[in-house]
């Protein structure tokens, strides 16, 4: 080696051993998620805090006292000390146990907050700093916001009094896990579980975890999939569970596991799983005690049943109501809920599109109190757009909670960079109308409207064992985003990315606005590039990954395949759900069934869901909708390659590691939007006979070498 190399050697070595330089490289792989950038967002106030007074005792109370100490310390780069007086500047934390925060805080104020909810408050009369709740956990939550606040906001918080309650009790992860840590639509690596290790050894992820979900606000999380092995329920696994809802609890985070109905005849071998038989209920209660002696505050089931094929009380000719009822008397004496998932729909039936409807509101208000039905965002299945369910609204006398997939099942899986804040927020805002105007998604499930006892909310975790959590880089935003719209229902997409940005990457203001319109852009941009003005189902079959719009597979359910949902042909394209069609129409209330079921008011983006138009019916913009098929495709790949263009800009604004990971990602995106746009159009041109528009770019690929095209999942997990 020559000398001169020795030399630099040594530096590196030196430099990479200061403290700063270690958080640094850490926070380079995407394992610190939204906390690898602790800054403040102004200039650091000279009257910052100057003492944080945490008098209270309690695991949650000393993970308070440890967030707070390393986050107010390296946001104001200083040194502020725990003191046992309160004084000016002072951050006073805890609950209305202490003196003075009855003192301080009015102790209906306090009462009002709930369980959750907190208050921020700077008190002029004595300079203090005031966060507090009724609980731990509330409370935890307050010092999260505040040191959100103090990376994220603009105004100076010298003043601050805020109030903030969660517009939804429990604030669910979804995992679709199984036993064997692959990840069902899971893109980000095996699962975080490591099932063969616990219950003894511990994975750091597990904490980190409870961490970064508590930061945002969740509180639950169902630790396995769906398609539940009734294995879960065993002795063995529920130790292993145990050891998780231990690390949780401080955090506020309870656990719930997805259980397979047909489990008493499974594990418990007896004869049925039958709903209505007595030794089935037995078995459950019984069941139901032993968990709750291992985990005093589990959550609950979360259940799949007569649906794709898992088993349900169906089976036994009962109803849902029958089956949600039976496991809710088991939880019950516990306090203990029942999610029971509304995604059913038989192949030989109506229009999938109905199904759920047409079996969940005969049933309407036949569930017991503790049971409340989990509704996908739309009547299919969380594709880059649907309308709401229809569910929502419908049954006014049973709870519902929306389902939203943070993983990106049908929207590139963890290659391509879609921000989901945004699709979030149009479900949740999507007006139904049931009530007139303002009868939102989000107002109908969150207790605004009907005043329901239990309020959740779930999505379905895009988190694997990657270094980085979630595959891609930018994933993590859309977990970040659940979160945050669990908590407040009403924040914007565009204040959710522009918070993620400044806490994952940077405070740069080129940075935050190129990339938070970018993010803000990037749903729409999938919707273009894969199914535009409605259509939906074009994946191929079992990845869900490529456009296969011609895919026919013999034998198969045909509800599993293109052709039955675009329905193109010489005439035209689309799924005519109008009242002269399949009807779905007829499942929304007014006006907007009327809306839907005219062409001419359909809103463009769903006139391929409610319609089979001709190639040259003309759209209010003038274009056939074969041109405008043509430009919204080219569109959807312009923009990516926008997107690939900001982020080159953004060369030496964040680390080297992220910035060429996502770049990498980028350039898989660019080519794949070209895919889909090639493969839609050439295929779906052999029915219209129409050309392309002279000023649209020339397809890449010929339709032949398309179809030829086999997708491999190997890499993609
Ligand atoms: C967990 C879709 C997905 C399945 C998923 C199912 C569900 O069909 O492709 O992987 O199963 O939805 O939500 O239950």
């Amino acid at each position: 080696m020559k000398i001169s190399n020795l030399f630099v050697l040594i530096g590196i070595l030196f430099i990479s051993l200061q403290p700063g330089c270690i958080q640094r490289e850490a926070g380079q792989n995407g394992a610190e998620l939204w906390f690898s950038q602790m800054k403040a967002a102004g200039e650091v106030p000279v009257n910052h805090p100057k003492s944080i007074y945490v008098p209270e005792q309690s695991v949650t109370f000393d993970i308070i006292r440890k967030e707070l100490e390393n986050g107010l310390n390296t946001l104001f780069n200083t040194t502020i000390l725990f003191s046992s007086e309160v004084e000016e500047r002072t951050v006073v934390v805890g609950t209305a146990d202490q003196e003075i925060i009855r003192e301080k805080i009015d102790s209906t104020e306090l009462q009002a907050l709930g369980d959750d909810g907190f208050i921020i408050r700077a008190d002029s009369t004595s300079g203090i700093l005031l966060i507090a709740g009724n609980t731990d956990k509330a409370v935890l939550y307050g010092c999260w916001h505040y040191m959100r606040l103090l990376q994220t906001s603009d105004s100076s918080l010298q003043s601050i009094n805020i109030t903030e309650k969660p517009s939804y009790q429990r604030r669910i992860l979804n995992h679709w896990d199984n036993l064997d840590r692959t990840v069902e639509r899971g893109y980000a690596g095996y699962s975080i579980w490591k099932w063969d290790e616990l219950p003894s050894v511990i994975s750091p992820r597990y904490e980190q975890y409870a961490r970064a979900n508590a930061s945002i606000g969740i509180n639950g999380t169902v630790l396995n999939n769906v398609n539940a092995n009734p294995d879960i329920l065993t002795k063995e696994y529920l130790e292993k569970v145990k050891v998780l809802a231990d690390i949780f609890r401080p955090y506020g985070i309870k656990v719930y596991l997805s259980v397979n109905f047909s489990s008493p005849k499974e594990l418990g071998g007896l004869e049925n799983s039958d709903p209505l038989n007595d030794q089935v209920k037995v078995w459950w209660n019984d069941k139901a005690d032993e968990i709750y002696a291992l985990i005093p505050d589990f959550g609950g089931f979360l259940v799949k049943a007569n649906s794709e094929g898992l088993p349900g009380p169906q089976d036994y000719g009962r109803t849902h109501a029958d089956g949600a009822n039976m496991l809710a008397d088991a939880l019950a004496p516990h306090n203990g809920i029942v999610m029971w998932r509304a995604f059913v729909y038989n192949p030989d039936g109506d229009d999938r599109a109905k199904q759920a409807y047409k079996e969940f509101v005969p049933l309407d208000g036949q569930f017991h109190k503790n049971v409340i039905i989990q509704v996908k965002n739309g009547p299919i299945d969380f594709q880059p757009r649907e309308p709401f369910s229809p569910l929502f609204g419908a049954m006014k006398h049973t709870t519902l909670m929306p389902e939203l997939q943070i993983t990106q099942e049908y929207l590139g899986f963890s290659d391509h960079l879609v921000y989901l804040g945004t699709l979030f927020e149009e479900s949740l805002d999507a007006d139904t109308y049931v009530d007139g105007r303002n009868s939102t998604v989000a107002s109908i499930t969150n207790g605004e409207m009907f005043n329901d006892s239990i309020t959740a909310i779930a999505g379905v975790a895009n988190i694997g064992d990657d270094a980085n959590w979630c595959g891609h880089h930018f994933a993590q935003s859309s977990w970040y985003a659940f979160g945050r719209l669990a908590w407040n229902c009403d924040l914007s997409a565009k204040t959710i990315a522009n918070e993620w940005l400044k806490q994952t990457f940077s405070h740069d203001e080129d940075f935050l606005a190129s990339m938070t319109t970018t993010m803000m852009q990037s749903r729409e941009a999938v919707v273009n590039y894969m199914t535009p003005i409605g259509l939906h189902h074009l994946m191929g079959w079992g990845h869900h990954y490529g456009p296969e719009p011609w895919c026919e597979v013999p034998g198969a359910r045909p509800d599993w395949l293109p052709t039955y949902y675009h329905k193109a042909d010489t005439f035209g394209i689309g799924f005519d759900r109008s009242s002269t069609g399949s009807q779905a129409v007829l499942q929304y209330a007014e006006p907007l069934r009327s809306i839907y079921d005219n062409p001419a008011t359909c809103p463009e983006m769903y006139l391929l869901w409610f319609h089979h138009l001709p190639w040259d019916y003309v759209l209010h913009n003038g274009n056939t909708l074969w041109q405008e098929l043509c430009y919204r495709y080219s569109n959807g790949v312009d923009r990516v390659k926008v997107f690939q263009n900001n982020w080159d800009s953004m060369k030496g604004k964040v680390d080297a590691q992220r910035f060429e990971e996502v770049q990498a990602k980028l350039a898989i995106q660019v080519k794949e939007a070209i895919w889909w746009r090639d493969a839609c159009l050439l295929y779906f041109q052999t029915f219209s006979g129409m050309e392309i528009p002279h000023e649209l770019d020339r397809p890449a690929h010929e339709l032949d070498e398309l179809k030829k095209l086999k997708f491999d999942m190997t890499h993609h997990n």
